[in-house]
């Protein structure tokens, strides 16, 4: 049995509209062990860097600008087939298209703003993850 690790963002819609906790919770109930945790905001310059990838889209200045805008709560998450069992468990990006009892069905608000991001692939779970946490805060 291998477990795997991903990495999360509770994005600032859903910190601002109270849902940390229930967020969290589903998380857990779904088996992921959280191996790292924090409360904190994103530069403009963080939100940049973090989504370099999405650099030449249109809505990169608006994400950016968003991602930055409040807290987050970011965390690594472990579990067997973490990357993509933790993507099942948040739905499709956009919440219209999201499957019923996801994260982003119940908690998002918008296809730009929808709650959570979760890592597509294990090596970008590794970079992500040490993007926001030093050694000292990996359990
Ligand atoms: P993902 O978060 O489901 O992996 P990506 O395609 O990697 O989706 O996009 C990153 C984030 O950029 C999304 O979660 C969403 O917040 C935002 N985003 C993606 N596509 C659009 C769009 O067409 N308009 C506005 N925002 C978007």
């Amino acid at each position: 049995m291998t477990t795997t690790r991903t990495f999360t963002m509770i994005k600032p819609d859903a910190v601002a509209n109270g849902h940390i906790g229930n967020i969290l919770a589903m998380i857990t109930n779904a088996g992921f062990k959280i191996v790292s945790l924090k409360l904190t905001q994103l530069t403009v310059s963080d939100a940049q860097a973090f989504y370099a990838v999405h650099a030449a889209r249109p809505f990169y200045g608006d994400l950016v600008e968003f991602m930055s805008s409040g807290p987050i709560v970011a965390a690594t998450l472990e579990k067997e087939n973490a990357v993509a069992d933790f993507r099942t468990l948040i739905g499709s990006t956009n919440p219209a298209e999201a499957a019923e009892g996801t994260i982003r069905k119940l908690y998002a608000t918008s296809l730009s703003q929808n709650a959570v991001h979760g890592s597509d692939s294990d090596e970008n779970a590794a970079i992500e993850s040490t993007f926001h946490f030093a050694t000292r805060e990996e359990f």
